[in-house]
């Protein structure tokens, strides 16, 4: 009998092999909003309906609006400062999240506050709505520390800058609330939320979080912010589906949102993180959104992107939209605009005095947050380096690792 040494793959009708016309189509899908966008403002800050989730919107009244507002043109404001800091040379590097003030306010302001977050490390705005004073932040950017805030209580992890790494975290913790019989109907149940970016989706760490909160149901909702680039890779090289769709294929839902649409952030997660907090998680939610700035203050976007994509994008602004529907339909003064304005110049001067203040720590703090117990190789590492460090006897330029000279 013949055995074939060669299999061949089988020709089907179903898939014909596609046009050239059918790639470029299916790459652009992934790149424009697209028909399945969850939008409740539109650009032009004109209140839309979509009846799936009006109604986790319908609390939202002018008061509510105007504080949502004013969540984003602070965390905006110490943003922008975080950016002037490192070109002063006072912290070494921030990553800025101009452009996805709403993503991140909308997600933040529909948690709970026994829900938990896990954050790569460009969610100062979440940061924001968890009650963590925006200085706790900066001294991971100046070298400082890791952060200053209490994860537990904050129920906000430690920023992350292992690209996808806190989908295992967040699975994992997600499944711990399972076990610990913390899902249900009661109103302490409590979900956990993972935010991650567009480029973090090509990770291992992220397929296999998908997998394991699938096949343990557990209460997680996956917050994709898609700013349309990792770096200097743009979206259509990490994928030829729209995001949001990959959740299918892990055998739970997905759902796109307008990611400059606050009002739609907030909607669409505070249900999905009801779908996880009843038991019916896990849930991923793309939020189509793009990163203004830089990467970081390391990187030149005009090296690899066109100017004209941001153009298009400031017309998309998310603070903007919510400025305008307040003014043209809920008759907001200038006021109001005014005095958001000052409070978040106060709060700029507040981040940076704290900044430029920061103590500087021991040379050899940086060995004493490895191990809670200690271990002999650090231990021998911290003494080296002190023998090293105490070798430089003058003050000046080879007095070791200074703060005021970073
Ligand atoms: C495992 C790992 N690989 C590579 C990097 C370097 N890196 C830092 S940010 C980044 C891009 C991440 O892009 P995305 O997930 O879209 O998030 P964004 O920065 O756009 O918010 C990369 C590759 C890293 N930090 N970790
Ligand atoms: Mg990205």
């Amino acid at each position: 009998m013949s055995v074939p040494h060669a299999w061949t793959p089988p020709t089907s009708v179903d898939a014909p092999t596609p046009t050239p016309e059918q790639v470029v189509a299916g790459l652009k899908g992934t790149d424009e909003g697209g028909p399945d966008l969850v939008q409740l403002l539109t650009p032009e800050g004109e209140r839309v309906s979509d009846p799936r989730f009006d109604g986790y919107a319908a609390d939202v009244d002018v008061e509510s609006l105007k504080a949502l507002y004013r969540d984003m043109v602070l965390v905006r404001r110490f943003d922008r400062e975080g950016n002037a800091l490192q070109r002063q040379g006072q912290v070494g590097i921030w990553v800025p999240l101009l452009g996805q003030e709403a993503a991140q306010i909308g997600a933040g302001r529909a948690m709970q506050p026994q829900d938990m977050a896990f954050p790569s490390y460009r969610e100062h705005g979440v940061a924001w709505t968890r009650d963590i004073d925006p200085v706790d932040l900066i001294g991971i950017f100046r070298g400082t520390d890791h952060g200053s805030w209490d994860p537990k209580e904050k129920r906000f992890h430690y920023y992350t800058i292992v690209i996808g790494n806190q989908c295992l975290n967040a699975t994992g913790y997600a499944m711990g609330q399972k076990f610990e019989s913390k899902v249900g109907e009661g109103a302490d149940a409590e979900a956990t939320i993972c935010f991650f970016g567009d480029g973090a989706t090509s990770q291992g760490d992220v397929h296999e979080g998908f997998v394991w909160s699938s096949v343990y149901d557990a209460p997680v909702v996956f917050y994709c912010q898609n700013n349309q680039w990792a770096i200097s890779e743009p979206n259509e090289r990490q994928t030829r589906v729209p995001l949001y769709k990959r959740a299918q294929g892990y055998g739970f839902p997905g759902i796109r949102v307008d990611g400059n649409d606050v009002l739609a952030c907030l909607a669409v997660t505070r249900w999905a993180l009801e779908e996880c907090r009843t038991g019916n998680g896990p849930v991923l939610i793309e939020a189509f959104t793009y990163r203004m700035d830089a990467h970081t203050t390391s990187d030149d976007p005009s090296r690899y992107r066109l100017a004209d994509e941001l153009e298009l994008w400031k017309l998309k602004d998310p603070i903007e939209r919510v400025r305008v529907n307040l003014v043209r339909q809920h008759g907001v003064e200038q006021e109001f605009f005014d005095s958001v304005q000052a409070e978040s110049d106060e709060l700029a001067v507040r981040f940076r005095d704290h900044c430029v203040n920061l103590p500087q720590p021991a040379p050899d703090r940086m060995f004493s947050q490895v191990y809670a117990e200690g271990s002999p190789n650090i231990d021998a590492q911290r003494e080296a380096y002190l023998a090293y460090h105490s070798s430089f006897d003058t003050e000046g330029s080879l007095a070791g690792p200074s703060i005021e000279g970073a």
